[in-house]
């Protein structure tokens, strides 16, 4: 039996270490060097080539090397039979919601603006956005959307979210699936953690950009493809938002004739916003591939009806 590592620019060794540190007799293959593909029975896949996974007969479950599961879903070689998990670990969860207030911090600072003033040697006040108009709405309630939240209600912030079902949540205002409206009029600053799936696909429109509370602000951290770029641009240049924060794009690596970089309003960061860390990962994955290997129901499992 042996557990394959997938994850072509990606430097694996710190993973396939912390496993081998963890269990010395686990066998460990690196994607594209396979010994045995029969003996493949688990996989752990990031951005991995297109159909790929359909490759190993005896494959009974595969993990995410991150939170999303996009990646998984969108390979059409996938037997329904296998099952995926991802992984949600205790420092992925501090890190996305650091990220997320100090991109809000920044914002209400406006930090980037002195940024470019510093470059051009340019003295100039502009006046801290009130915590008043500065109503933070989540879109997306479930592990990253819930620490982000919780941060932000330590810092004072008053939050919204948003999601499926509604919550039972100290601190903050649940709003529901078919509640939409009345979450965005009453949000200013737009945090998106949600999961790319058909439903949430393109979900971050100019329709919706025009519903927030002004001043309007969006901060996405959850996938490129929930943003209709064009959109974006048009909202930001018609005084719709008055900028974003974006780590993730429907092109990664940003290509670099793309119309974001010369926007001042639009700070980027290159998908950084969480990253997993070998450590934590190496236990849920052994943890996960001894229980596909027994036949239980996997920890962080995913639901591949709902897509997340
Ligand atoms: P979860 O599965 O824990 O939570 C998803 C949330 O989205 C749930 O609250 C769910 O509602 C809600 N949701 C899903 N579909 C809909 C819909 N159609 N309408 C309304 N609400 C919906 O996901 P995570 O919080 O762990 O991760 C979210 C995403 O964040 C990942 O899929 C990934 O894309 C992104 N991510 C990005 C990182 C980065 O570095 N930029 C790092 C980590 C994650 P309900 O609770 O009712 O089910
Ligand atoms: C993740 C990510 O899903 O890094 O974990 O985007």
């Amino acid at each position: 039996m042996s557990l394959l590592l997938i994850a072509p620019n990606r430097d694996l060794k710190p993973l396939s270490e912390s496993l081998e540190n963890i269990d010395p007799n686990l066998e460990v293959d690196i994607w594209p060097k396979v010994k045995n593909k029969d003996r493949v029975t688990f996989a752990v896949a990031w951005n991995h080539p297109k159909n790929v996974l359909g490759n190993y007969p005896n494959l009974k479950a595969v993990s995410s090397l991150g939170a999303g599961v996009n990646h998984l879903l969108n390979d059409e070689s996938l037997p329904e039979n296998v099952k995926l998990a991802r992984l949600i670990t205790p420092s992925l969860k501090n890190e996305m919601a650091e990220y997320v207030l100090q991109a809000v911090l920044a914002y209400r600072h406006h930090t980037t603006r002195y940024t470019d003033q510093k470059r051009e040697a340019f003295w100039d006040k502009h006046k801290l956005i009130p915590k008043e108009e500065s109503v933070v709405g989540i879109l997306g309630f479930g592990e990253m959307g819930s620490s982000v939240a919780d941060l932000l209600i330590l810092n004072g912030y008053k939050v919204n979210t948003w999601s499926r079902s509604k919550k039972d949540y100290e601190g903050i205002s649940s709003y529901s699936k078919d509640e939409l409206n009345e979450f965005l009029n009453n949000t200013n600053i737009l945090i998106c953690t949600l999961p790319l799936t058909v439903e949430t696909q393109g979900i971050l429109d100019l329709e919706l950009f025009k519903k927030l509370k002004k001043p309007a602000y969006l901060i996405n951290a959850g996938r490129g493809q929930h943003l209709i770029e064009e959109d974006l641009i048009y909202a930001i240049d018609t005084g719709v938002l008055a900028g974003a924060w974006l780590d993730v794009f429907e092109e990664e690596p940003l290509p670099s004739n793309h119309l974001f970089w010369n926007r001042p309003k639009i700070m980027i960061t290159p998908h950084i916003a969480a990253v997993t860390d070998s450590n934590e990962a190496a236990e849920q994955i052994i943890e996960n591939y001894k229980r596909s290997l027994s036949g239980m129901e996997m920890v962080n499992s995913v639901d591949r009806k709902k897509g997340y």
